[in-house]
């Protein structure tokens, strides 16, 4: 519900933009990586307005049920980076705030957070005190539930299943045992910097650290497992994968069926709406290391994870010879 004074400044945020020659969402190369805008740190900018649903326990992140962004993304909750942490001073659970989103071809953060006016409209508390769970958005209705798998704890053997490669050769997760697997889940559409292409920057940074290093290059292998099955066809997995400068012996980007992906995914608590459009798109983010008897060993939740601890967990997963 917005007030007519959001409303109007909504509009003056949106004309003050169109001046600056730059409509909202003017900016679509900000969703693939761009050599271009990443130099010259090309910004877009984005008026927000939504209610704070939960504060991440860091300090750095705060998890907004935010209205559309024109162009850009459709209302969600999701978390959200500050970069600043005495922008959330104060802040708590209900409150309605306007904020500006700022992203360019590799990053995204809020700013210039304020309390909007507050409405009548009552406003909805947040009981979920789950500190896990709170950290990332509550799936929303439209939200298809996984099915019923077992969530798998480090040690717990990940069942199998069938997958295929961006060269359309199928293979079974079990063919990969005898090597550690990185396993990400993504959709190549993703339009926000922080998350899908943020876990394949990491993974192609861990690609060229294997690359330099012939002993663990040889023991692992790298999965991303697309959950946009329908519109990532082969051809666009390939295409993507050569964004990120994959080596396809390294590194598979992967289709499965839609049950496959819904039961993978389920074992690590990987949501996704299904076969909906991007800006519809609500997921979170699972990083998963097997270990090389293909049991699970790692799970690297959300987007705060670095290339160094990523790196560190493969070692570890391949020096374990039990
Ligand atoms: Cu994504």
């Amino acid at each position: 519900m917005l007030t007519l004074q959001v409303m109007r400044r909504f509009f003056a945020v949106f004309t003050f933009l169109v001046a600056l020659g730059c409509g909202i969402g003017c900016d679509s190369a900000s969703t693939r990586p761009s050599s271009k805008s990443e130099a010259s740190g090309e910004i877009t900018n984005y008026f927000g307005v939504g209610e704070v649903r939960s504060l991440g326990t860091d300090g750095k992140s705060v998890v907004v049920k935010h209205e559309a962004f024109t162009n850009f993304m459709e209302a969600m909750t999701m978390p959200f980076p500050v970069r600043e942490p005495k922008e959330l001073q104060g802040l708590k659970p209900g409150d309605r705030i306007t904020f500006r989103l700022r992203v360019t071809a590799t990053d995204g953060w809020i700013d210039e957070i304020q309390l909007a006016q507050t409405t009548n409209a009552p406003t909805r508390t947040v009981t979920n005190s789950n500190p896990e769970k709170a950290s990332f958005p509550t799936p929303p209705p439209e939200v298809r539930q996984v099915p019923v798998v077992d969530v798998l704890n480090p040690g717990d053997r990940v069942p199998n299943y069938t997958l295929t490669n961006q060269l359309g050769q199928s293979f079974e997760l079990d063919s990969l045992r005898g090597q550690v697997v990185v396993l990400d889940f993504i959709f190549t559409r993703c339009p926000f910097p922080d998350f899908c292409p943020r876990l394949s920057r990491n993974l192609a940074a861990l690609q060229r650290r294997l690359k330099e290093s012939p002993p663990l290059l040889t023991n692992c292998h790298l999965v991303s497992l697309s959950f946009d099955p329908h519109y990532d066809t082969l051809e666009r997995l390939l295409n993507y994968g050569r964004t990120y400068g994959n080596d396809p012996a390294l590194w598979s980007f992967c289709q499965a069926s839609m049950d496959s992906i819904e039961r993978l995914a389920g074992h690590f608590e990987l949501y996704f709406a299904r076969d909906v459009e991007p800006a519809q798109q609500n997921h979170n983010l699972r990083t998963v290391v097997l270990d090389r008897q293909g049991k699970l060993f790692k799970v690297f939740k959300g987007n705060q994870w670095t290339v160094e601890e990523l790196t560190e967990a493969v070692v570890a997963a391949g020096a374990d010879h039990r």
